[in-house]
């Protein structure tokens, strides 16, 4: 199946951009979004991971500056000014940005929801949600169509348990551009139901332990070099290194190893305050419903050390 990747250019995206590229996952296309860091280092740190594969066949797009309603709030404590814990020296930046431009890596003609709207129309693509959804909710402002079209949309995104990364329980995509996440998640009823790997899921259910973290980065000194100030940050107060971005792509590529995903409707908290971006399930009713979400609970334990083991290579 043929995949967008949307993404904010953070550490882990780069990470699940790693595993896709890696594993030969159809990727027609990456969007960026203003998210972990401004959009135009997620531009670069895109191009950067594209560069250090060697992969010019990949072309990238320019999305949303910020989000449809609030202002862009950045997190540079966890992945740095730049989303990439400012590792990579201003040389290497200018040889990454002249190699993008000698094979035209970036699309200047068109943005990220009309390259969606053009690609999902025609081509039924899936879509993989790495960072907050604005560019997705442009889309279907634009064409609600592909609503109709699309054959997967998987989004990494929201805490349906209450326990939150940005806030108390609110996590950051979501809580970033919540009207996005509205119109991506609450209102709009997709060919096939959306796959939703959440912050529980990635930081309590399948939180790497450190030594196994540290052993897979250890071999692969380009990951190692970019997640170094991360993983300090994150030793520091949690328990396991979560991977939420590598999940979601995961999940995409592999979904037949989701061990145990339940359906159930989400509704997104839009309004400024302590429950901002909170995505709110309905977890009364335990009988089949005819829309919802497919909340993944448990992915199988083969396909993370799948996961892992691409990562280290
Ligand atoms: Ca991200």
């Amino acid at each position: 199946m043929k995949f967008i990747v949307d993404t904010d250019g953070g550490v882990d995206d780069v990470m699940a951009l790693y595993f896709l590229l890696k594993s030969n996952a159809e990727i027609v296309g990456i969007t960026c979004v203003g998210g972990n860091t401004h959009l135009h280092h997620c531009l670069n740190n895109v191009t950067a991971l594209l560069h250090h594969l060697n992969i010019s066949c990949v072309p990238v797009f320019q999305g949303a500056v910020q989000p449809l309603t609030y202002e862009l709030l950045r997190c540079p404590e966890f992945m740095g000014e730049d989303g990439l814990g400012d590792t990579l020296d201003e040389s290497h930046r200018q040889q990454v940005k002249s190699w993008a431009a000698e094979h035209q890596i970036v699309h200047a003609d068109m943005d990220a929801a009309t390259f969606i709207v053009d690609q999902v129309v025609k081509n039924q693509v899936g879509i993989i949600c790495l960072g907050p959804l604005t560019n997705i909710a442009m889309a279907m402002n634009k064409c609600p169509d592909i609503a109709e079209k699309c054959s997967k949309l998987v989004i990494m995104g929201g805490s349906t348990r209450g326990v939150g990364n940005i806030s108390e329980i609110g996590e950051y995509n979501f809580y970033v551009d919540p009207h996005a996440a509205h119109i991506c998640i609450e209102k709009t009823r997709w060919r096939n139901p959306v796959k939703l790997v959440d912050w529980h899921l990635s930081s309590i259910v399948h939180g790497v332990p450190f030594d196994d973290m540290e052993l897979l980065l250890k071999k692969n000194p380009f990951l190692d070099h970019i997640s170094m100030g991360l993983m300090a940050k994150v030793k520091a107060q949690d328990k396991s290194f979560p991977l939420p971005d590598p999940l979601c792509a995961l999940v995409a590529i592999l979904p037949d190893h989701c061990v145990k995903v339940v359906k159930k409707r989400i509704q997104i908290e839009t309004s400024e305050g302590l429950c901002r971006g909170y995505s709110v399930v309905d977890w009364r009713d335990d009988t089949q419903i005819e829309d919802g979400i497919h909340i993944i609970q448990e992915i199988d334990q083969d396909s993370i050390k799948r996961l892992l083991q691409v990562l280290s290579d």
